[in-house]
């Protein structure tokens, strides 16, 4: 893990525009949001599904970087007053706080389109009709019939109650679209897979996206804001209905536990080169922050 979130480091230090280009404060801001921080679970699963596929890791890094940058700027957005009014990220001010709302509204606008860019200007599947391919994905996951969609309805379910596949089909949407993503198009890079190895990655994807959401929830509840480097216990503050709300701790925690086997499952015909995927849905629902 730490030498892949190093690698992505470096590579995201080259994506982004220096800070000393005009205009530097914006590119300040989207360098201090996008850099020194966050665990990098999207790039991790990105590299983990392309070594699946025997992808190239050059190629994957694009990939990796992209959906990082729409991940960084959905954060940013999030944090906004008009959204959930946020002022601790990745254990520092948000991104608004430090510099201004203003600013941190053109992050956004910027780092969404430098993504497309990257992973257009790259070469990153062997046929440029396959790299079209990846592009979709990657605008499909991001819109309104993924992230952002999503988004809509958490704002829109604030103080209701839902029900549990309304919940999930919420989360579905705004959590799991990019980390499906970020599995689907590592494993896109490379050519290796069969489409019933790839059905099987699909619903591996689909099982650890929702196993984050989960873990997410049950950490809000119980973890600190220390350890989290954000503030904890927002969800019931802002009574947003989770996991946690509908389940309670305990069962909330056993879905967790029922989503990580199922991720193992998914992935129980691959051998050895589908040790890093194992590893990974473990670490999403084991982690502590
Ligand atoms: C503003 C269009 C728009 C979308 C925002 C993903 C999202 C949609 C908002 C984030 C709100 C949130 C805290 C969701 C819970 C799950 C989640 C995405 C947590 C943050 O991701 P991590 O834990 O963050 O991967 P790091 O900092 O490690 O990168």
């Amino acid at each position: 893990m730490g030498a892949v979130q190093a690698r992505m480091e470096t590579a995201l230090q080259r994506f982004l525009p220096p800070p000393e280009i005009v205009p530097e404060r914006l590119h300040r801001a989207m360098r201090y949001a996008v850099l020194g921080g966050g665990k990098r679970v999207r790039p991790l699963l990105a590299f983990a599904a392309g070594e699946l596929a025997a992808a190239d890791p050059a190629r994957v890094e694009v990939v990796a970087a992209a959906i990082e940058m729409i991940h960084a700027y959905s954060l940013v957005h999030d944090d906004l007053p008009c959204m959930d009014n946020d002022i601790l990220r990745r254990g520092r001010p948000t991104c608004h706080v430090e510099f201004d709302e203003a600013t941190a509204l053109l992050v956004g606008d910027a780092l969404q389109p430098l993504a497309f860019q990257i992973l257009a200007e790259h070469v990153v599947a062997d046929d440029p009709g396959a790299q079209l391919e990846m592009l979709k994905i990657l605008a499909a996951v991001s819109g309104s019939r993924g992230m952002a969609g999503g988004q809509a309805i958490d704002l829109a379910s604030v103080g209701k109650t839902l029900s549990l596949p309304e919940l999930e089909l919420m989360h579905i949407h705004k959590t799991g679209a990019l980390i499906r993503a970020a599995v689907v198009l590592g494993a896109r890079c490379g050519s290796a897979l069969d489409a019933k190895q790839f059905g099987r990655l699909e619903r591996y994807a689909k099982t650890v996206g929702l196993a984050f959401q989960v873990v997410d929830d049950v950490l809000d509840c119980d973890a600190s804001t220390a350890t989290l480097g954000k503030t904890a216990g927002k969800d019931a503050a802002q009574e947003k209905p989770t996991y946690v709300s509908i389940l309670g701790l305990a069962r909330a925690r056993a879905l967790g536990e029922e989503l990580r086997a199922e991720a193992q499952a998914a992935l129980s015909s691959f051998g050895a080169e589908g040790a890093r995927l194992r590893q990974l849905a473990d670490f999403i629902v084991l982690r502590k922050f």
